[in-house]
């Protein structure tokens, strides 16, 4: 009796998931449900898994069972399926594999396990293989992108490109993102450049958790938050970095003065944000958004400059930012403790 109830669960969310009724689908799932699969960083939650599930969904204008068994075990079952698919952009296949379901003591789906054919590591997902991120080491733009896609459990192709090398520069490149710049991606014939409008076009077509906000005054704060750091913290970011980053101490000395205004410039700013902080968890309010993750990674990169040994004459004094901001420094730990936080950071954007 037990076997069949669990098998009657498991066939339903399945039914669900290809009727698109991803409402349905989530409405059996724990609140704090893991989902792992091949393609995608283990997702928590399910705002997370609605966002990923929506994003798979988009990428096929077709999805059916050839076949499904359900071998209940326990509180548990393993699904055996053949799913026949039709991409988007008009392409046939089929994708088999076996899922493992843990359900929790109330009959919902706690954890579920995804083994299937991927197609080579660094592949896209099935039929989201159109959504390209071209995004570079070190770039704190780059960087919110790739947030922006953690947090809402989008699979995408990672096309990291070497700029030291002037990959950028590349006219295969060029013709995605025509400054030479990074990130840019392509989405089927789509391209987009300026990580702002990247963001705001993902945030559209992937719309959980919204990030721009749901009101009016949501969506105000939190592009105030993103027009003051693009017009006061990011540019004196850039004047420390580019000095510190050289790896020249001649450039560094000669433009010490420029160098120590924008450490005064970029103080002025940390200063308010860390107040803000003491009225509200996030940048724009109570809940994560677009601020967040644009301000972010210019913490970090501020920070990771503070500590190379050749700003040590210009006495930064950003890190560590506990010392000087906690509020900036608590509010840094919430954003790394997003799941697929760690997917988006390379070892080598780490401040010593
Ligand atoms: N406003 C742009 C800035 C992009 C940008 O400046 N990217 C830098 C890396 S942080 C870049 O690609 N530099 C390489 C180059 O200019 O050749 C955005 O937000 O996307």
């Amino acid at each position: 009796m037990e076997e069949k109830e669990i098998a009657k669960i498991i066939n339903a969310s399945q039914d669900a998931l290809v009727a698109r009724d991803v409402d349905a689908y989530l409405a059996m799932m724990s609140d704090d449900v893991v989902v792992c699969d091949p393609f995608t960083p283990r997702l928590v939650g399910r705002d997370a898994v609605r966002g990923y599930i929506e994003g798979l969904l988009a990428s096929f204008s077709e999805i059916a069972f050839l076949d499904r068994k359900v071998f209940p075990l326990g509180l548990g079952a393993a699904l055996r399926f053949t799913l026949r698919t039709r991409t988007t952009d008009g392409r046939d296949g089929t994708l088999e594999g076996v899922d493992v379901f843990e359900l929790n003591e109330q009959r919902k789906i706690a954890k579920i396990t995804s083994y299937f054919d991927a197609p080579g590591a660094g592949a896209p997902a099935p039929g989201a293989g159109t959504l390209e991120v071209y995004w570079g080491s070190g770039s704190p733009p780059a960087w919110r992108v790739l947030l922006l896609l953690a947090v809402k459990g989008v699979p995408y192709e990672s096309k990291l490109l070497q700029l030291s090398k002037e990959e950028q520069k590349a006219p295969a490149y060029l013709a995605v993102s025509p400054r030479g710049k990074v990130p840019a991606i392509r989405d089927g014939a789509f391209c987009l450049h300026e990580s702002l409008a990247i963001m705001a076009y993902l945030d559209r077509k992937y719309p959980s958790p919204p990030l721009f906000g749901d009101s009016a005054e949501e969506a105000g704060a939190i592009a105030r938050v993103i027009a003051e750091h693009e017009s006061y913290l990011y540019p004196a970011l850039g004047e420390i970095a580019r000095a510190v980053f050289s790896g020249n101490p001649a450039a560094i000395a000669e433009k010490e003065p420029a160098v120590r205004a924008a450490a005064s410039a970029l103080h002025d700013e940390l200063a308010q944000l860390e107040a803000s902080l003491a009225q509200r968890d996030y940048l724009a309010g109570p809940r994560l958004t677009a601020a967040d993750l644009t301000v972010y990674p210019s913490i970090q990169l501020a920070v990771r400059a503070a500590t190379r040994p050749a700003a040590a004459p210009l006495d930064l004094a950003v890190a560590p930012l506990a010392a000087r901001y906690p509020r900036l420094a608590a509010w840094s730990a919430r954003i790394e403790a997003l799941p697929g936080y760690d997917a988006t950071y390379p070892p080598h954007w780490r401040a010593a």
